[in-house]
């Protein structure tokens, strides 16, 4: 049997491997789940109303956990979670990006197209919700590694690894039955030095978390239908 791709024994002691562990389903119990867990995304939406209820910081913990299950690239795991339920951290973070916020809304930072595709969302420059959701979690990418003896170690892949993290950190939240509006006011880099961060890290995005407001609504918007979003080749293109 194949056991271990190092093309040296000396590769191979290094880092060892070891089993993986898994059961393979039958198939009726794979479509089931299948349809559940896709049923339950389809019900998530991003609501930017949410109520001011307290959520246990041990839910916002076990998202994060679960998050960081993520793949990376070279295992790198180059993300950092910053939570804050602090109210006068909230409020720092709401005020620096609604400053950044008027300057994008009201004095036209963002181009026309960019507001054009905006108006179905409903945005403007006013972030409440930074400051009533219970918490917030940032997404730092952490662009390479400083090691205990002060050496910089570059990670790789990190948008890709990064990207995928914050999707289960969503998916995660929304199985617990809390919601989140992923927000990217920008430039973000305010981000940095009201959470202390160093300079190796990067803010990626930001998620108020909580509940929504009861009676909240929503964009009236659909998803695209599964064939304008899946292609399926068959055959060997004539690209190499
Ligand atoms: N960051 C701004 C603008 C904004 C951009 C996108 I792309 C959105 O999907 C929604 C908003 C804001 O949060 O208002």
């Amino acid at each position: 049997m194949y056991q271990h791709p190092y093309p040296s024994p000396e590769l191979a002691a290094a880092y060892p491997f070891r089993d993986l562990d898994f059961v393979r389903l039958p198939e009726d119990e794979m479509r089931r789940r299948a349809d559940d867990f896709h049923q339950l995304m389809v019900e998530r939406r991003s609501p930017r109303l949410f109520a001011p209820d307290p959520v246990p910081r041990d839910l916002i913990e076990t998202a994060i956990a679960t998050a960081a299950t993520a793949p990376s690239g070279a295992h790198k795991q180059p993300w950092r979670f910053v939570m804050t339920a602090d109210v006068g951290v909230k409020r720092a973070i709401r005020e620096a990006a609604e400053a950044e916020e008027r300057v994008n809304y009201l004095e036209n930072r963002m181009n026309e197209e960019w507001q054009e595709a905006l108006a179905p969302i409903g945005t403007d420059h006013h972030k409440e919700f930074l400051e009533i959701a219970p918490w917030i979690v940032v997404l730092f990418e952490e662009r390479y590694e400083i090691r205990a003896d002060g050496q910089h170690r570059k990670n790789y892949y990190v948008k890709e690894s990064v990207g995928i993290a914050a999707g289960m950190f969503i998916t995660a939240l929304h199985n617990m039955g809390l919601a989140t509006l992923p927000h990217t006011p920008s430039p973000m880099a305010f981000l940095t030095s009201v959470l202390g961060r160093p300079a190796n890290e990067r803010p990626f995005v930001m998620f108020p978390v909580g509940h929504p407001l009861p009676g909240v609504q929503i964009p009236d918007l659909d998803r695209k239908p599964l064939d304008a979003v899946r292609v399926e080749v068959t055959g060997a293109s004539a690209c190499d």
